[in-house]
């Protein structure tokens, strides 16, 4: 399975430990395309280094996310580039998890929390969690989708 991981980078890497944990699990269930969001070399402003620049990034990430079979977004941090990626995969009709945390004091906007329409057939999920739970959650989410 090929999964697409998605968490801030030019937004701020305040949860880049959080980014560590939850790549660190879904690399049981399958190819983490964007292992590198989890990376913490990587800073806000560390792409500037690359040499291809960004456009590079973008048509690499979207031939990525074309081909993934799930997206997993931490959408705690707000992120225009994470918030872009996740309207691409909803055009793809591609498998969707976005996992925020209340305790963070933030509220998640409405067009990420509104594209879950609660229905068990809805291919775009977001589930509210704390820390300590990402395993189980991702457990019960790619157990749920390997029966499919
Ligand atoms: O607007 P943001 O920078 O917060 O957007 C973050 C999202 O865009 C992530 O989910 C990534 O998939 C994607 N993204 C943004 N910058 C990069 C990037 N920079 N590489 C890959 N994906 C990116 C260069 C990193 C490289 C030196 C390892």
């Amino acid at each position: 399975m090929q999964i697409y991981f998605c968490g801030s980078i030019r937004g701020g890497r305040q949860d880049v430990e959080v980014y560590q944990r939850i790549v660190k699990k879904l690399q049981c269930f399958g190819r983490v395309l964007t292992e590198h969001v989890s990376h913490s070399a990587l800073s806000e402003r560390g792409e500037d280094a690359v040499l291809d620049g960004d456009k590079a990034i973008h048509d690499r990430d979207m031939e990525w996310l074309n081909i993934s079979d799930v997206i997993v977004a931490e959408v705690t941090q707000p992120s225009l580039g994470v918030g872009y990626e996740l309207g691409r995969a909803v055009a793809m009709n591609k498998r969707i998890l976005c996992l925020f945390r209340p305790s963070s004091g933030r509220v998640l906007s409405a067009m990420i929390r509104g594209a879950d329409d609660g229905s068990e057939g809805c291919v775009f999920k977001v589930r509210d969690y704390a820390e300590e739970e990402i395993e189980g959650i991702l457990e019960e989410y790619f157990g749920e989708l390997t029966k499919k």
